[in-house]
């Protein structure tokens, strides 16, 4: 018998329908990832219009892990979709006349901004963000409402096709009679969509962590066993947060009050097991001890008040170096400026001698090396 060769230029195992079954797959990721990119967005920079609570304290752990996860199941797919049209793209004349011309040109957006997510996500989940001659999130971002359009117009373009090939009347080419079948191919990209999943996941599903062997090294564990993003060292903060002389200043509508590391001892210590969940898919509980963000906000505001917190860390420079919570957070009980992990005091590089720790918020709003809180009313 004579293996014919698979997956060439001209494999037989091509048909309308396994392009829609891809396709339609390839859509449901996209999707997903699309939602949950636009509400980490929503969440890192909210509009007047946007409310985001913070409970339950898992929430954006989930939606941000499944925004990773299915981004990197996505690879597969996206590839095994290219080839099954591979051919199509090299079709003579590429032009017919106006409508065929906008066709192709929407599905030129497609394939780009749809190659473009992936790899700029996979390189920042990897944190090569030095080949990345522009701002990640706001390349990611415009490009995925690019992405998004595109598909939109792609899907309503091909529905006539797509309906005809689910349609299980209508003849398919015939399968190969040897090597793989279209439903093997099928089972094949879905395997390798799983493998992908189960060997990066473990970074946030942490009971697999030691099937993870694709997650990126430095969020597998770090100091007091929770992964690092930004060390003291990177952050220039060596020397100012082991100063003696340090003061938390807070500073609201009713007054301004600096504390030392012992006046923060010295207040109510709460304990609460909050994840870290970095945006960039990584995440791990922890327990932390520390000074409710709320009795701090007493020292300095009007009882009863709406207010949000402007935190702002001892590091001088760097995007994450200041956050606002919004006043959902402030109020809430769980929210700490944290001073111990474990029971320990924080490691320098996990944000000593203070760090704000709040449920359900982005990592990169999770402020390390506090150094001044500023209290206003909430608009
Ligand atoms: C392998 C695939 C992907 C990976 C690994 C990935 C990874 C990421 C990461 C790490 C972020 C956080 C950026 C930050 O806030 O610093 C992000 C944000 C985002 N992603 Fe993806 N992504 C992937 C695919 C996609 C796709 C296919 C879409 C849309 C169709 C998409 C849309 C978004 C959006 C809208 C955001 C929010 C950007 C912002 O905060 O301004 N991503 N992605
Ligand atoms: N001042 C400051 N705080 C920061 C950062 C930073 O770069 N500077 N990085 C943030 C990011 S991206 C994450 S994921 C968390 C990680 O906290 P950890 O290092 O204690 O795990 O800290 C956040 N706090
Ligand atoms: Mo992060």
């Amino acid at each position: 018998m004579v293996r014919r060769p698979v997956l060439t230029f001209t494999s037989p195992l091509r048909s309308a329908r396994l392009t829609t079954h891809l396709g339609i797959a390839l859509a449901v990721a996209f999707g997903v990832c699309f939602l949950t990119g636009v509400l980490s967005h929503l969440v890192q920079h909210p509009p007047g219009w946007f409310w985001w609570p913070s409970r339950p304290v898992w929430l954006y752990r989930v939606t941000q892990g499944l925004h990773v996860a299915t981004g990197l199941a996505t690879v597969p797919l996206l590839a095994a979709k290219l080839w099954s049209v591979f051919p199509h793209l090299f079709r003579w004349p590429p032009v017919r006349d106006a409508a065929h011309a906008v066709e192709r040109l929407s599905v030129a957006a497609l394939v780009g901004s749809a190659l473009f997510e992936v790899v700029t996500g996979v390189l920042n989940v990897s944190r090569w963000y030095g080949i990345m001659p522009f701002f990640f999130p706001s390349a990611h971002y415009w490009t995925a409402f690019v992405a998004i359009g595109a598909l939109l117009t792609h899907i309503g373009v091909k529905l006539p096709v797509v309906r005809e090939a689910l349609n299980r009347s209508v003849e398919t080419p015939p399968e190969p009679s040897d090597g793989l079948t279209r439903r093997g191919l099928f089972a094949a990209v879905g395997a390798a969509a799983g493998l992908i999943t189960v060997a990066t996941v473990g970074q946030t599903v942490r009971p697999l962590a030691r099937v993870s062997v694709l997650a990126p090294p430095h969020t597998r564990t770090g100091p007091q066993g929770l992964p690092v993003n930004r060390t003291a060292d990177a952050a220039g903060v060596v020397e100012t947060a082991r100063d003696p002389a340090f003061r938390l200043e807070v500073v609201g509508p009713a007054g301004t009050v600096r504390l030392s590391l012992a006046d923060l001892e010295a207040m109510p210590q709460h304990t609460a097991r909050l994840p870290i969940t970095c945006v960039e898919g990584w995440s791990a509980d922890a327990t932390w001890t520390g000074v409710r963000l709320r009795d701090l906000a007493a020292l300095s505001t009007v009882e009863g008040r709406d207010v949000e917190a402007h935190v702002e860390s001892l590091q001088r420079g760097g995007r994450w170096r200041a956050s606002t919570v919004a006043p959902p957070h402030v109020r809430d009980p769980l929210t700490l400026v944290a001073l111990r992990l474990d029971g320990e005091p924080l490691h320098p590089d996990h944000g000593y001698p203070c760090r704000l720790i709040a449920p359900n918020r982005p990592g990169v709003l999770q402020t390390k090396w506090v150094a001044r809180i500023a209290f206003r009313e909430a608009s």
